[in-house]
């Protein structure tokens, strides 16, 4: 390579080299090496410019390297890190009084990654079962949608239908069902016969990995409803609609549903650290004693001025009502694009996919290899979905920009 370096010290052809040596191959990158990133771009170490239009899967929503909550990162850095739970900190209380009044809970339980935020509330909501409803002892059951994804845990991949994600991983935990998505009367009929015994229903707004599938206006409410009628909980899990990726701070708000467990990882810090959080009242929080549930690193120092200024962020910049507008837009310009390859655009807000009909040997993985020669990044998945989902800080002109491009790649097929 005798390309010269603009970021970093080793060039792309080296970093994959080392990746693909020393790294355990559990993924499938686009081949390009990311050095940079600030708002809606992302460079390589040579120096190419890229619209991000993965974010992270939807943890950058605010832009990389936001100023403001890099400030607070810094900040928090040079003062306290870690201190485990064993004390307490001056940063926790002060964060979790803002987390909960912001989204309306009586009390939050702060973790790490997206799966250990959905393990938090399956394990909250077997506790409330037993201790609440008197579900008898081992046999609660939580629902799942089929299609869903919630993360790689053992518990959670029990809970899977895709076989990449299940596979060679048994035994599975039991207690765990599945429903079709998108289907209130299944999970009606499921309750009907087996409500006693059920702790939540467990359901992205949006179904993220599997294409960015969105439910029936109504779907979200009427699995509310029926919950309510067999005393179980509803537990929605945003971690990747949430946080105005979809046009509003919750997806759950389409369907005016607010979940008895709301669970939210990613954007909650920004694409800076790992945060989640799972928020609930105190009659389902208070389940969950001293000693019986916990991580190293939640709700540390960092992570809570991280995450209140991630959420600040969100309100200052008026990112939902962005998405909602930019999202009308983007999806009317991609529409507007006349190819028998492009067959349908659907999405809420800035969380959107195209559905690609593959044609002579020409897949989705094809058409983001196109638009990453264009400066466009996207993650194909299931080889005919592209999914699209920018930072939210991107304008109208940008938007534009990328859906040209967009354009002018299916237009050369
Ligand atoms: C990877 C997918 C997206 C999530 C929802 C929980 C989690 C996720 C709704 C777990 C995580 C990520 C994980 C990431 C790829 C990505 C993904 F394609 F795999 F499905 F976004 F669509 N609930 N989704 O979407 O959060 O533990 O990862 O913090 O590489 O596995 P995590």
């Amino acid at each position: 390579m005798s390309e010269t370096l603009k970021y970093g010290n080793i060039s792309s052809k080296e970093a994959i080299e080392l990746e693909e040596k020393y790294g355990a191959h559990n993924y499938h990158p686009l081949p390009v090496v990311l050095a940079k990133g600030e708002g809606v771009y992302v460079w390589d170490p040579e120096g190419k410019r890229y619209y991000d239009l993965l974010s992270a899967y939807s943890a950058v929503n605010q832009g990389h390297c936001h100023p403001k909550i890099i400030k607070a990162l810094i900040e928090q850095a040079t003062t306290l890190n870690l201190t485990s739970r064993a004390f307490f900190n001056n940063k926790l209380g002060e964060y979790e009084k803002y987390i909960t009044e912001y989204f309306g809970y009586d009390m939050v339980l702060p973790m790490n990654t997206g799966a250990e935020g959905v393990e938090t509330a399956m394990k909250l909501a077997r506790k409330w079962a037993y201790n609440v409803k008197g579900v008898e002892k081992d046999s609660a059951i939580i629902i799942f949608a089929q299609n869903n994804f919630h993360g790689r845990t053992l518990a959670i991949v029990s809970a899977s239908n895709d076989p990449d994600g299940y596979d060679g991983y048994g035994p599975f935990l039991p207690g765990i069902v599945t429903v079709p998505y998108n289907d209130s009367k299944a999970l009606g009929e499921y309750l009907a016969k087996h409500g006693k015994n059920v702790a939540a229903f467990i359901v992205e707004p949006i179904q993220g990995e599997a294409g960015v599938v969105v439910p029936d206006d109504g779907y979200l409410k009427a699995c509310f409803d029926v919950c309510k009628q067999y005393n179980v909980l509803f537990i929605a899990d945003e971690i990747q609609t949430g946080l105005a990726r979809t046009g509003k701070l919750l997806a759950c708000e389409y369907d005016n549903v607010r979940p008895d467990i709301l669970i939210l990882g990613k954007a909650l810090a920004a694409g800076v650290i790992p945060v989640s959080a799972v928020l609930a009242d105190r009659d389902i929080m208070l389940t969950i004693k001293p000693g019986q549930h916990g991580s190293t690193y939640g709700g540390y120092p960092m992570a809570c001025v991280v995450a209140k200024a991630a959420l600040e962020v969100l309100k200052e910049e008026k990112l939902a009502e962005r998405a909602y507008e930019l999202g009308e837009f983007f999806r009317e310009e991609l529409r507007a694009i006349d190819h028998p390859m492009l067959k349908t655009v659907r999405g809420r807000g800035l969380l959107n996919a195209i559905v690609v009909e593959p044609k002579d040997g020409v897949e989705a993985w094809d058409v983001c290899i196109m638009l990453m020669e264009k400066g466009v990044l996207c993650k194909p998945t299931h080889r005919h979905i592209i999914r699209l989902a920018p930072p939210l800080v991107i304008t109208k002109e940008q938007l534009k920009e990328v859906a040209d491009i967009i354009a002018s790649v299916f237009n050369s097929l």
